[in-house]
């Protein structure tokens, strides 16, 4: 970043051939080091608070899709990192990260980061006491979609990427490598009509070490397993600007304050220019007054 606060890396080197055909790609040393340990410390204020019922967005167990309850046994997420009621402007800063948009850039085939548009940015833990794990899904087409629709589905072109970047080591996401460019096996149907949570053939877990992040389709056909070793993963989406669905899906739920104006303040012009993209792409939506009866 210079002095404006502008990005300089525009796009990423990263194995894009892999991920085009496995549906996710893994890329090292994420952050610099002294970031990566503030990182930490940042976390661990979150997961406290959390974990205290003192930050009431929280991924509960028992639910593996939002909305979450207010409480429950346990917790395996901490949602809206980038609150200004958390009082930890640092996600920000790991959010904005030059290596985790360059490499959204490179995925999605934009020249840089100003045609990112601003998205999400929880963490994933692990539950205290209660393991957990969620079904097989794909995050945007329901899991009873006939093949032939799904094979369709599957075709539409990329509007965003999503990733994991563990700052522990981390095995709970498992992925069937390919699974984003074709329905469901008829196998496979199968098996998850007997049980969603179910191995499939070729399915792998995909091990991180600390720093690592993982980039993935978010409908490659995926689940995950959550014990009670220590994780602690920064889960993020980026979308591409002029995505006014997504902008709308991002605006849906529970996140006035990602529209506050002041919201980009300190995020770097780059950062500015992607909350200015998610804007304006809610604003040209015109399903806006619905958004709340969702
Ligand atoms: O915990 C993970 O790595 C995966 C989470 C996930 O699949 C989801 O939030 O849809």
């Amino acid at each position: 970043m210079d002095l404006s606060g502008k990005i300089h890396e525009r796009t990423a080197e990263i194995d894009l051939a892999a991920f085009e055909r496995d549906g996710f790609v893994v890329i090292d040393d994420v952050l610099p080091q002294d970031i990566f340990e503030a990182a930490k410390e940042a976390c661990d204020i979150a997961v406290g608070k959390g974990r205290r019922e003192d930050w009431p967005h929280r991924r509960i167990v028992g639910k593996a899709f939002p909305p979450w309850p207010p409480s429950g046994p346990d917790i395996w997420g901490i949602q809206h990192l980038m609150h200004p009621d958390l009082k930890l402007p640092i996600f920000k800063q790991l959010y904005t990260n030059p290596k985790l948009l360059s490499t959204a850039c490179t995925i999605l085939s934009l020249p840089s980061a100003e045609s990112l548009q601003l998205e999400l940015f929880n963490l994933l833990i692990n539950p205290h006491t209660t393991p957990f794990s969620l079904p097989y899904h794909r995050d945007t087409i329901p899991a009873p979609t006939p093949p032939e629709e799904e094979a369709k589905l599957l075709t539409r072109p990329r509007t965003g990427t999503q990733y994991n970047l563990a700052l522990y080591d981390d095995a709970c996401l498992i992925v069937v490598p390919g699974s984003h460019r074709r329905p469901k096996t008829e196998e496979e149907a199968a098996t998850l009509k007997e049980d969603d949570k179910a191995a499939l053939k070729d399915e792998i877990r995909v091990a991180l070490k600390p720093n690592q992040a993982v980039f993935y389709e978010n409908d490659i056909l995926h689940r995950a397993e959550y014990d009670t070793k220590k994780r602690v993963t920064l889960h993020g989406s980026l979308g591409k600007e002029g995505q006014i669905e997504r902008a709308r899906m991002v605006l849906q739920h529970g996140v006035e304050y990602l529209k506050e104006d002041g919201f980009a303040d300190g995020m770097g012009e780059t950062g500015k220019k992607m909350w200015r993209n998610l804007m304006d792409g809610y604003g040209k939506s015109s399903d806006k007054a619905k958004i709340h009866d969702v």
